[in-house]
């Protein structure tokens, strides 16, 4: 199906000559995915400045039958915002509404806008001392509506939560055009059936996020970042448990990761260095933060890591001194996915268990990848604290990428049956998108599909809103 000429007319008019992209050139960074895995077409990418504006373009594309597809700053891993390859559908890029609308730091939330790049965000937060806690790698320009729609994990979900946890309120533009106006920067509203919750991970298949109101939190006045080497993931397990008791679950950030990713990022990835001294079967990189200003968080950590040592639960750790120290400390943590990019193509899990049976799932997972491909190089990190890890697997070193993903059904098959027999779940961040919508159904179970077809089939009965995606 082409999109007539009139209803083209018609939305460039709603949004003015400011509000929209259809040139090849400047339509073509909306038309292929963050990973590559897709390439779309469209004739048009819309770029309102209003809620009014977006209800206006739901209102004439629901009339007309056509698609739209929400896009943020375009970071999915599942292709969740790259259009359909046969033109059939308009692009939203929320962008040019990037207002923060207010700030309460008394009431600790704030409302911003769902193109806001993730770190305007936090600016806003810390300008009146406060902390929005939604941290990820691609922070500088991903957008909250994109975090918001596909509830965002990152690396402080173990302290504050996925994004759901950090939202009280939303503004949602329906698929027929109407506005839902639930953006009450309230902590208690017991009125009915939560709204809110249903539009975030729907990944824009069920309306547009516009606003949201936020919630708040201090800013830890005094905080300790670390850089741990341990022999297995099983001992990563028991510092964590340690680490919560020892500072009353003050510990934002645990990340896991394996000697094999360390030396892609120390390979591949400028200005970094092993902050320690020889190499370890794992590390673990870790952050903890005190509400309070004290003097002798420091020190104290630094004696319970080394009462860790001595009953050999750890094999070495390191200290940030200062803030590039912590920041080059982050670097080889967060450089992981472009390290892995430069070896060639991956096949890559997204998954969840139990923290505690997390040791046993990545010894299992990675007898049976190694069955399948016993040169692929598996670098199996990520968020330990919340039982997410990812599981990727690179292709040999001196292999090619396409023999390799002719593996990647069966790899994945594996990893996911074994998932399953865990009672984990195959997407614990990413979210569905494009990539994993067979895989949904496989695993999913079917009440709760028919659920999800129930309300996506009550919310927009004309399948307009990012189709193709999810379900
Ligand atoms: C991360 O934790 C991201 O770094 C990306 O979720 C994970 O590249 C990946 O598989
Ligand atoms: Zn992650």
């Amino acid at each position: 199906m082409t999109i007539s000429t009139s209803l083209l007319a018609e939305l460039r008019r709603v949004v003015g000559p400011q509000g929209y992209l259809d040139q090849a050139a400047d339509i073509e960074p909306f038309l292929v995915d963050h990973r590559q895995l897709y390439r779309g077409a469209t004739p048009l990418v819309l770029r309102p400045d209003s809620t009014q504006q977006v209800s206006n373009i739901m209102r004439l594309c629901n009339e007309a039958r056509v698609g739209v597809v929400p896009v943020g700053g375009n970071t999915s891993y599942c292709g969740g915002a790259t259009p359909s390859e046969d033109g059939s559908q308009i692009v939203l890029s929320l962008s040019r509404m990037r207002r923060i609308r207010s700030v309460d730091p008394l009431n600790y939330t704030l409302i911003a806008e769902a193109g806001c790049v993730l770190a305007e965000v936090q600016a806003a937060a810390s300008s009146v001392d406060r902390l929005f806690p939604m941290s990820l790698g691609s922070e500088g320009s991903c957008q909250l509506g994109g975090n918001l729609s596909t509830n965002a994990g990152g690396t402080a979900v173990l302290r504050y939560g996925m994004m759901r946890d950090l939202v009280l309120g939303l503004e949602v533009v329906l698929p027929d055009g109407r506005i839902l106006d639930s953006l009450k920067p309230l902590r208690k509203d017991n009125t009915g059936y939560d709204l809110r919750d249903l539009f975030m991970g729907a990944e824009g298949t069920l309306g547009v996020i516009t606003a949201a109101a936020c919630k708040l939190f201090s800013r830890p006045a005094s905080s300790v970042t670390a850089f741990v080497g341990l022999a297995d993931p099983q001992r990563a397990v028991d510092l964590l448990s340690r680490l919560r008791t020892f500072t009353g679950d003050a510990v934002s950030t645990f990340e896991l990761i394996p000697r094999a990713a360390l030396e892609l990022v120390l390979e591949h990835i400028p200005n970094t260095a092993n902050p320690l001294d020889q190499y370890h079967d794992w590390y673990v990189l870790l952050e903890i933060g005190m509400g309070r200003h004290d003097e002798t968080l420091r020190g104290a950590i630094e004696s319970e890591l080394a009462d860790a040592m001595e009953q050999g639960q750890i094999s070495d750790a390191a200290l940030a001194n200062n803030e590039s120290q912590r920041e080059m400390f982050w670097r080889l943590r967060e450089s992981i996915p472009e390290a892995q990019r430069r070896i060639g193509a991956s096949i890559k899990h997204d998954v969840s268990v139990t923290t505690s049976e997390l040791p046993r799932f990545i010894i299992a997972a990675s007898r049976l990848v190694r069955e399948i491909s016993p040169q692929g190089r598996i670098v199996s990190y990520g968020h330990l604290g919340d039982g997410n890890l990812h599981f990727n697997v690179s292709r040999p070193a001196g292999g090619d990428d396409e023999s390799f993903l002719r593996l990647a059904p069966n790899i994945n098959r594996a990893v996911h049956d074994l998932i399953a027999r865990y009672g984990g779940s195959i997407s614990a961040e990413h979210g569905i998108g494009r990539l994993k919508r067979e895989e949904l159904v496989r695993y999913k179970q079917p009440v709760a599909l028919e659920v999800m077809r129930a309300i996506k089939q009550a919310l927009d009965p004309n399948g307009i809103m990012n189709p193709g995606k999810v379900l």
